[in-house]
């Protein structure tokens, strides 16, 4: 039935046009066909001048509406210290090419209207000219060699990896100017697997050929720094730490995305990859931010208006950005970006999740099964000297108990204070 109306509308369609041109044709064989063109042309001409103002103006009005749901151009910005850099020079392309856009659409529709067919009136003929040559050869290029120029420096300056003198660290110190957190993400269909160092601050070995259904990273146990490492279901980094991700893939391509922080990075079977990004803002504070705006303070779920404002649902994301199958779109995971003091308590209530421990220790095939390790007289003491604590008549709690010695609280600098 929808067929037969479908086709009857394009029937009904096909007849209107054609009676349209006929009654066109005899219109102009009434006022005569060199009118009816003339008419044509200029209405024709008018009309591309109207487009063009309504298309400009809508161009900008879109933008302008559109700013705060575009990552950096309103409340909604990038949290990463590179971004700034990539920011100015997309920015910097976009002024330049905003104002050929705008001149050459102008030119355009100007040109179609004051140059129409009109009577008597020859066009030029125009073989060549060396000036107009010059300023289209030289414009270009020396803007070209300032975006160039310019792009090179960022891209530099954002692929920069960490230097063999940098420091490798678990808990985050402030105190090691040159440390970083190394975090790795391996792609597959369809996750992510995260992997955190543990407090030694280094990731263990692992070779694809021990991948089994309970080593899905392939790790190699034997190799120590595998004793601590944790696998994780979301990307927990502290404030204005230097990051550096390791990329890969078990599988096909994959593509670790990150958007708030600029972060994107193909993730390729058997080649690592990387990226080294510092985020400045917890999700707190970027929630804070959003919610000085009004798009950002409706409902988050349309069909609840009660329930919490888009600011307060928001959270940083760890996206696939490579269509690398069905699952594609479930590749998704959370970032939370916390102070350094959060980041450093709740890597302390992970390391008892260290893989190895919990899949591997005392198994068949566990490399020191007769071998007492660090990381368990860590965890037993700590358990130790937390049931003594229950235990004992209740002392009165004692403010910044640092009942766990191996955690590393950095201390603020007194030298660095900022002044107001
Ligand atoms: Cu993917």
């Amino acid at each position: 039935m929808n067929y037969l109306i479908a086709l009857g509308i394009v029937v009904l369609l096909v007849v209107i046009f054609v009676q349209i041109g006929k009654i066109t044709e005899l219109a102009g064989k009434l006022r005569g066909e060199e009118q009816a063109e003339e008419d044509s042309n200029n209405w024709n001409a008018r009309f591309g001048l109207f487009f063009m103002v309504v298309f400009l103006v809508g161009s900008v009005w879109s933008a302008i509406y559109y700013a705060p749901y575009m990552l950096g151009y309103s409340v909604y910005d990038y949290a990463s210290e590179h971004a700034k850099g990539i920011q100015f020079a997309f920015n910097l392309t976009l002024f330049f090419t905003g104002i050929v856009f705008i001149l050459t659409q102008i030119a355009l529709f100007w040109f179609a209207y004051k140059y129409r067919a009109e009577k008597g009136r020859p066009s030029v003929y125009l073989a060549h000219d060396n000036r107009l040559e010059i300023i289209w050869t030289a414009i270009p290029a020396f803007v070209m060699s300032i975006l160039v120029v310019g792009g090179l420096k960022v891209w530099n300056e954002t692929m920069a990896d960490v230097s063999a003198e940098d420091v490798p660290m678990g808990y985050y110190d402030a105190s090691i100017e040159n440390g970083y957190i190394e975090v790795e993400a391996t792609g597959m269909q369809f996750n992510w697997l995260l992997r955190h160092p543990g407090a030694d601050g280094l990731i263990g070995e692992k070779d694809y050929k021990k991948i089994t259904a309970v080593n899905p990273l392939g790790q190699d146990f034997a190799d120590p720094k595998n004793i601590d490492d944790i696998h994780l279901d979301e990307l927990v980094l502290p404030k204005g730490a230097k990051v550096r991700v390791r990329i890969t893939s078990r599988d096909v391509l994959h593509n670790f995305d990150l958007p708030h922080f600029m972060v994107k990075m193909d993730a390729v079977p058997g080649m690592p990859t990387y990226f080294v990004f510092t985020p400045t803002k917890t999700t707190e504070e970027y929630r804070n931010d959003l919610s000085t705006h009004p798009v950002w303070n409706t409902p988050y779920d349309p069909e609840d208006p009660e329930g919490p404002k888009r600011w307060e649902a928001f959270e940083f994301e760890l996206a696939c950005a490579e269509l690398c199958g069905k699952g594609h779109y479930s590749m998704k995971k959370i970032v939370k970006i916390v102070t350094p003091e959060e980041y450093n308590e709740w890597l302390a209530a992970q390391e008892e999740k260290s893989f190895y421990l919990n899949e591997v220790r005392g198994k068949e095939g566990d490399p020191f099964l007769d071998k007492k390790l660090s990381l368990e007289k860590k965890l037993a003491d700590r358990k130790a000297e937390a049931e003594a604590k229950e235990n004992a008549p209740a002392p009165a709690p004692v403010e910044g108990d640092s009942s766990s010695t191996e955690v590393i609280v950095p201390e603020p600098d007194s030298t660095t204070v900022t002044p107001n």
